[in-house]
């Protein structure tokens, strides 16, 4: 596997939480208006896809990919356009998405999340829920950081970066081998296609939990390589003529039709308004060689592994019916951070003493004018950005430190850092008192630019 998928460029940092430092920063935290009184705690359904482009839903303006499940989701439901991952690569923002952390404070260096995090999946079992993973897991191999330890009642699925979906085998580096794990035991399932074990699993979760609330983390491998579509899948997108991006076009099928199976089992257990369905990508599309290069992100640029628009910019649709506002867009900025603090909201599961990075959304789902973030920042690597408004300021690596404005400029071509000394100045003192406050967390190592 190259970057990204390996834990070695995306995981960088030791730490140990402090929750002498948590209580200011959970403060944060809106009040909880808890589901209604007398309302039982919502089902929570997370879907995060692997890899999809940043506009590569119907919903986000592709016009030949088809994502009817998706698009459906988005119609009844909350659109954002401005919601970012904390990173361009999986480990990372899949740690982030699951603690509300900056990824510096949550990751240890080579094995995956930190056994300490508290995951949202070990806040909603302490308040009675049902918690399952099923897909891919990707925040660390060994038993102690393993999903199971983080929380999680119930694991099928794999922890490295990819497989192949019928043998369940990493074909990758010197790592050859069957991957497929049941909770904490080895599991053999040969031949049954991935994302269909994933989706049965979890329709059969779905169907066994009864009025009992539940949590359900539904990492899809799609559409990831290896790019391995169904026939079927492939069928109905035979008029993309680019073979890359007919082959991308059909994962981004399968994982569509899995949404559309998971939202159905919903809807047959009488739990739809019970229920939130969230959905996300771990970040950009991959331009790896396996990858075939089959995504997009027009009109940004980038992709996977980089900073850019393509590389931290995702899709995210959260519906719930009678709750949520249908058919909305949300421009506001937003971060992957949210989730953790916002679903636990909705559990009445409280978050003090943790320290979080993520806002509780309730009031940016509510209202187009409320603000979640003034402003973001990234690290990953040697590379960082930050942005506030329109405005984006990014370096590291190579490359100069440059400016752009999203507004005028979503594919960031033209920096103006030589035009605009005062955004320059002030986004670099946004982005520095960002890092100092993370260089305070004695936990974090100081390899990422901080
Ligand atoms: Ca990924």
């Amino acid at each position: 596997m190259t970057t990204g998928d390996t834990p070695q460029g995306e995981d960088m940092s030791r730490r140990r939480c402090l929750s002498a430092l948590g209580a200011g920063l959970a403060a944060l935290a809106l009040p909880l208006p808890v589901a209604a009184a007398g309302r039982r705690p919502p089902n929570i359904v997370m879907i995060v896809a692997d890899d999809l482009g940043s506009t590569d839903l119907g919903c986000y303006g592709a016009t030949d990919l088809r994502t009817p499940h998706l698009d459906a989701l988005a119609a009844h439901g909350v659109r954002f356009t401005d919601h970012y991952v904390t990173a361009p690569a999986c480990t990372p923002s899949r740690a982030s998405l699951l603690t509300g952390r900056e990824h510096a404070r949550a990751l240890q260096r080579n094995v995956g999340m930190e056994a300490e995090e508290t995951t949202l999946a070990e806040l909603l079992r302490a308040s009675g829920y049902h918690t399952a993973v099923y897909g891919k897991w990707h925040l660390g191999i060994p038993a102690a950081v393993s999903p199971l330890a983080q929380g999680f009642d119930e694991f099928v699925g794999f922890k490295v970066g990819a497989i192949d979906n019928y043998s369940h085998s990493y074909y990758w580096g010197a790592g050859v081998g069957h991957r497929l794990w049941k909770d904490d035991a080895e599991y053999h399932e040969d031949g049954t296609y991935f994302p269909d074990l994933v989706t049965r699993e979890a329709t059969r979760f779905i169907e066994r939990s009864g009025d009992h609330p539940f949590f359900l983390y539904l990492p899809y491998n799609q559409p990831h390589y290896p790019l391995q579509p169904t026939v079927t899948s492939l069928q109905q997108v035979a008029h993309i003529t680019d073979p890359a991006r007919r082959q991308y076009a059909a994962c981004v099928q399968v994982l569509d039709d899995a949404l559309g199976r998971i939202v159905g089992a919903i809807a047959a257990q009488g739990l739809t308004r019970d229920t939130i369905v969230l959905f996300l990508s771990d970040h950009g599309h991959s331009t790896e060689p396996d990858s075939l290069s089959g995504g997009r992100s027009t009109p940004y640029r980038g992709n996977k592994g980089t900073l850019l628009e393509g590389g931290i910019r995702v899709p995210c649709v959260v519906s719930w019916p009678g709750q949520y506002p249908e058919g909305i867009v949300r421009h506001q900025l937003t971060s992957s951070l949210d989730w953790f603090p916002t679903l636990a909201a909705h559990a009445g599961a409280s978050t003090a003493g943790l320290t979080l990075d993520g806002r509780d959304l309730q009031s940016v789902i509510s209202s187009p004018q409320a603000t979640a973030h003034a402003a973001l920042c990234w690290t990953y690597g040697d590379l960082w950005a930050v942005r506030e408004g329109p405005w984006k300021l990014m370096g590291g690596g190579e490359g100069e430190i440059s400016l752009y404005n999203l507004d005028d400029d979503p594919g960031e071509m033209h920096d103006l850092r030589s035009q605009r000394h005062d955004r320059f100045r002030h986004l670099a003192e946004v982005r520095n008192n960002w890092a100092e406050s993370l260089r305070a967390d004695p936990t974090v190592i100081r390899e990422l630019g901080l």
